[in-house]
């Protein structure tokens, strides 16, 4: 397992434009110099981006297709038994390829008729404010680069394969891209980091990684779940409990493993009522309450 510190690669801006990712000594491509280099080139290509601008293309290696087209074919088996149903309508809709990464333009262009939604590039961990804002205008913010060819099952670092084939197909429903513009106006709603931060838990517990009941079998349909050919075939084995929202707002996780607690919904249309419900409306008053009430200590900072 990786700490965070160790994990999670912040970005440099460099005084001539180009843009360098640290990776940790846990980083499984800290000692490879191609995938250093790589991330770094990427990185820079995404920091040039500007609003308005075309999308910039990435020019993926053939063992990047590789990496991507292992993690795809592995997921067509596992999506059909294991994705919710809203899900595999939305991964017909978009039919993604399989055999190559498509870049963020491509996929942006085949959203765009389905629900309206395109990505923007991210050369990092984009900050909460900007990326739940981004939704309210159904625009998602996403990584280009492809993990580590060591590590295809499972990442706990979002790449282009989790933006793409977890959130994607999701941001191809109607259903589910409803859920995601609610997550964006909540978030310029609210003010105080604590209820932005609630807020964001929620996300987490549900769009990021949600499970439901369907005809008596629990399905995912949270985007960390569906992108991960490993944890897709561990998230029935672990606690569940009842979609509640003040349970996930203070609920702790560690984001660089398996999901140990899962919030289980008994239908996406729960998801729409409660989750859906609760975005449409809170404000930094009523998640005040709600903490309070939950016992969590709320510090309005
Ligand atoms: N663990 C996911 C995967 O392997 O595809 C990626 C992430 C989901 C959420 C955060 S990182
Ligand atoms: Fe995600």
């Amino acid at each position: 397992m990786f700490t965070e510190g160790q994990y999670f690669a912040p970005v440099h801006a460099e005084a001539d434009g180009t843009v360098s990712v640290h990776l940790g000594s846990g980083h499984p491509g800290f000692a490879d110099p191609d995938y250093r280099a790589r991330r770094d080139a990427l990185a820079t290509l995404a920091s040039t981006w500007r609003p308005g601008d075309p999308l910039p293309e990435a020019d993926y290696t053939d063992a990047e297709h590789e990496v991507w087209r292992v993690v795809s074919e592995a997921l067509v088996a596992k999506h059909r038994a294991r994705a919710c149903r809203e899900f595999l309508d939305g991964k017909e809709a978009l039919n993604l390829p399989i055999d190559h990464v498509p870049q963020l333009s491509e996929v942006s262009g085949w959203l765009a008729p389905l629900t309206g939604f395109g990505y923007r590039p991210a050369a990092g961990l984009v900050p909460l404010r900007e990326f739940y804002g981004a939704l309210d205008e159904r625009a998602f913010w996403s990584t280009q680069y492809v993990r580590h060819h060591s590590v295809p099952l499972y990442t706990p670092e979002p790449d282009v394969l989790h933006e793409v084939v977890g959130h994607g197909n999701t941001l191809a429903d109607p259903r589910f891209t409803a859920l995601y513009e609610l997550a964006g106006q909540a978030s310029r709603r609210v003010r105080t980091p604590a209820a932005l931060e609630a807020v964001s838990r929620v996300f987490w517990f549900t769009l990021e990684f949600g499970v439901l009941w369907e005809d008596r079998e629990l399905k995912a349909y949270g985007a960390g779940i569906l992108s991960s050919p490993g944890e897709i075939e561990a998230f029935r084995g672990v606690t569940l409990k009842p979609l509640e929202i003040a349970a996930m707002a203070t609920q702790a996780y560690d984001i660089t493993d398996y999901q140990h607690v899962l919030y289980a919904a008994e239908s996406f249309s729960q998801v729409e009522d409660v989750v859906g419900g609760f975005w449409a409306e809170c404000t930094d008053d009523s998640i005040a309450t709600m903490l309070a009430d939950a016992g969590a200590s709320y510090d309005p900072a």
